[in-house]
């Protein structure tokens, strides 16, 4: 199966993120990332069965909760993405977690952490405007996630909870 960890967000900054995607929808065409889907990918395992030893890589971490700042905006190519401020605890969180993992043999893609959260994908137009208020929350739980396309859609499963 296909795995990632991740972060989820409070109902405050799911509202602002759905809100910037309605922004995009109304400015472009594109693949935008459904209500249920919106995370934060701390490290991207991808296809491994190796579930138990993601589950006490998780659970080895000592990380406590934190304070995260969502807001603006940017794109890779034409990946719309939400930004985070610099924030070296959530770096520290994702650089342990990538630690635990390579620790039990499981390897994550291997690209530095750059934090950002997709809004949407195929976005053609040039000529969006897109702003994202700051807006702050408490990091306390963090996600083992599979990826499975269901019937032609993306769904995203929580498979275990790490508590900060
Ligand atoms: P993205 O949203 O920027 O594409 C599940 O696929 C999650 O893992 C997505 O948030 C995706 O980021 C992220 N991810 C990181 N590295 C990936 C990779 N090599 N392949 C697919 N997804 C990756």
């Amino acid at each position: 199966m296909r795995l990632f960890v991740a972060l989820h967000f409070s109902p405050e900054i799911k509202t602002v993120l759905l809100t910037a995607i309605d922004d995009l929808r109304r400015q472009s065409t594109g693949n935008f990332t459904h209500p249920e889907n919106l995370h934060l990918t701390l490290a991207f395992i991808g296809e491994s069965d190796r579930v138990s030893e993601a589950k006490a890589a998780l659970s080895a971490g000592t990380a406590a909760p934190f304070e995260l700042t969502v807001g603006g905006a940017g794109k890779f190519g034409e990946l719309w993405w939400a930004g985070i401020d610099n924030n070296p605890a959530l770096s520290a969180l994702a650089a342990s977690v990538r630690n635990e993992l390579t620790k039990r043999n499981i390897d994550c893609d291997p690209k530095p952490f750059k934090a950002h959260i997709t809004l949407a994908r195929e976005v053609l137009s040039k000529e969006i405007k897109l702003t994202i208020p700051p807006t702050i929350m408490t990091v306390n739980r963090i996600s083992l996630m599979r990826s499975d396309r269901i019937n032609g859609k993306l769904t995203y499963t929580e498979v275990f909870v790490k508590a900060l």
